[in-house]
């Protein structure tokens, strides 16, 4: 695999542009361009994707964009990954499974599909039932597939509550490793995970990769 090489500012100046526009097309051309050229789909994620999406909130916030511009890029965004998946996932399984969810009343959910991708290149099944899953139907979720890792995604700061009723709900029914993350971090609540056994936060995919590497049951 070749460095991360390409011009990182214009990359993601040039997918955001296209994704504001709704080009899907366009958009993914220039994203398979970059995995062609041997960019890595965590630098891809990180650098391109979230860089962009970021962006996007700034400027929604400041409403210098819609609310419809901000749902296509990010529509566009979740397209893309989607067709990304199958060149993604890694033929050697580990026969490993990870149940990832983000809390109850959370939509935010690229940032753990990127989780869940990541997980899937390095050769784990993953199963994400969707944003805004109920916290008791969670627990019944994880009771079904018994699987051997847990990953929670929180964006909104005050769902940091929410994140804590399901780690609490999570460690009184299992004895699981779990890993937290997401957005909402941004504003504290790191030491949250200190709180709870077998409990860490990562702040990005990097972090996930060398975790996952390193994994031992
Ligand atoms: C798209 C978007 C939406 C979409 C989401 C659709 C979807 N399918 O996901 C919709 C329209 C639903 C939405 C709604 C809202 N949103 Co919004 N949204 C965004 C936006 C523009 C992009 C989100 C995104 O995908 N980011 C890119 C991903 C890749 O980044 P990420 O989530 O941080 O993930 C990375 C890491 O955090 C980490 N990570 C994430 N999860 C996990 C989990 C684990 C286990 C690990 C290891 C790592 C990890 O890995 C990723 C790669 O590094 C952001 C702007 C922003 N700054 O992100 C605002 C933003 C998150 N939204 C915001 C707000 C305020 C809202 C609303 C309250 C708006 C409203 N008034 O209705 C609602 C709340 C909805 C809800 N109840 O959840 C604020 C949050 C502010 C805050 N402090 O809490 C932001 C920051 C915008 C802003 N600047 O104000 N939103």
């Amino acid at each position: 695999m070749q460095p991360f090489n390409t011009n990182t500012q214009t990359d993601h100046d040039h997918y955001l542009a296209l994704i504001l526009e709704g080009n899907r097309a366009a958009a993914s051309v220039h994203i398979k361009g970059l995995a062609a050229q041997g960019v890595s789909i965590r630098d891809i994620y990180e650098n391109i994707i979230k860089t962009a999406l970021y962006r996007v909130g700034e400027l929604w916030e400041s409403n210098q964009i819609t609310v419809a511009e901000e749902h296509i890029a990010t529509s566009v965004t979740e397209g893309i990954m989607n067709e990304l998946f199958y060149d993604i996932v890694s033929r050697q399984r580990q026969a490993r499974k990870v149940v990832l969810g983000c809390v109850e009343t959370e939509f935010h959910q690229v940032g753990v599909k990127m989780v869940a991708d990541i997980f899937e290149m390095k050769g784990w099944d993953t199963y994400f039932p969707g944003s805004n899953v109920p916290a008791n139907e969670m627990i019944r979720y994880i009771e079904k597939q018994r699987p051997d890792m847990v990953a929670l995604s929180v964006s909104i700061y005050s769902h940091i509550p929410l994140l804590e009723k399901m780690l609490r709900l999570i460690h009184h029914t299992f004895d699981l490793p779990v890993i937290i993350g997401g957005q909402a971090f941004r504003h504290g609540g790191k030491e949250l995970a200190e709180k709870y056994p077998r409990t860490r936060y990562m702040a990005d995919l990097k972090e996930l990769e060398t975790f996952i590497d390193q994994y031992q049951t």
